[in-house]
């Protein structure tokens, strides 16, 4: 078991909103949440999009050269228990969930796959079933997400996201113009992202088994992390048209998102991080 004196360092990615809600990255909440759930005591630092790169390559976390983009959040920093890094650091939101299910280890920290294999065969389908719905309301999403950066992350989004954009809208000339113009189009984006939610209604009453609130019954697990994130994304985004979206289900959606408040919301001691100048 990892040594709980020394506290995990975690980057989490700014926004310019107030409070837990400036968290607002799925991927990032992912890892908020496991730290929180099981009471791991951790630090917290707020990166901006165009300081990731530079964090990452001080810290000697390898590029991901296959995708698009090279360095992401989420990452932590922990010497206590990640010994393949020179500098204690780790990134990408699933090996650190199993990283830290192993170095905190129930009974002692309670864990994040009770089902073991199951568990995380779950966690890995709840992210493909949202990524339909993230299809339906990707042009308010990203509007949205513009919309509540910090002026460099804000910058940085539109350089790097409008050009893609711009393949598919070649009239729009700004990240704010992915916004649906009409009321109209709005609702139809809406009750098509309910749709792909609707999903998560069968799979939390779980033929009437679930006791709920969450995918694996009382007790929260990844794939409710997971869930979970994706909602405050949404919300975090788009409060105005949330509550809508909380309809997709016969109430279960809304109550796994109330019960789902503490481990989204917890926060780290927040520690500035020196940039490393280029
Ligand atoms: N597979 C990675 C993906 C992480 C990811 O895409 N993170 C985004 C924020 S949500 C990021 O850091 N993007 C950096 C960029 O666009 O430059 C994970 O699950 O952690």
């Amino acid at each position: 078991m990892a040594d709980q004196t020394e506290p995990v360092h975690f980057f989490d990615l700014t926004s310019a909103l107030e409070g837990p809600r400036q968290s607002w990255s799925p991927n990032t909440l992912k890892t908020r949440a496991i730290l929180n759930y099981k009471g791991i005591k951790y630090t917290q630092s707020w990166i901006s999009y165009p300081d990731i790169a530079p964090i990452s390559k001080a810290l000697e976390i390898p590029a991901n050269l296959s995708g698009t983009v090279y360095y992401t959040l989420p990452a932590i920093v922990h010497k206590a228990s990640v010994s393949s890094n020179p500098h204690g650091a780790m990134h990408d939101s699933f090996p650190i969930a199993l990283h830290l299910d192993k170095a905190f280890p129930a009974p002692e920290y309670p864990s994040i796959f009770p089902n073991g294999q199951a568990s995380i065969a779950l966690a890995i389908a709840t992210e493909k079933l949202l990524t339909a719905s993230v299809a339906k309301f990707v042009r308010m999403l990203f509007a949205g997400v513009s919309g509540i950066l910090d002026d460099r992350g804000k910058e940085y989004f539109s350089d790097t996201r409008l050009p893609r954009f711009q393949t598919r809208y070649p009239d729009i000339q700004s990240m704010a113009e992915l916004r649906p113009a009409s009321q109209e189009e709005c609702d139809t984006i809406v009750a098509d992202t309910n749709k792909e939610l609707q999903i998560f209604s069968t799979l939390l009453e779980g033929q009437a088994q679930n006791a709920g609130p969450f995918l694996e019954g009382e007790k929260p697990a990844y794939a409710d992390f997971v869930l979970a994130a994706y909602l405050a994304w949404y919300e975090r985004s788009n409060p105005e048209v949330f509550d809508a979206l909380l309809e997709s289900s016969n109430g279960l959606l809304r109550k796994h998102w109330e019960a789902s408040q503490p481990f989204i919301n917890g926060q780290g001691v927040t520690i500035d991080w020196a940039v490393p100048k280029p």
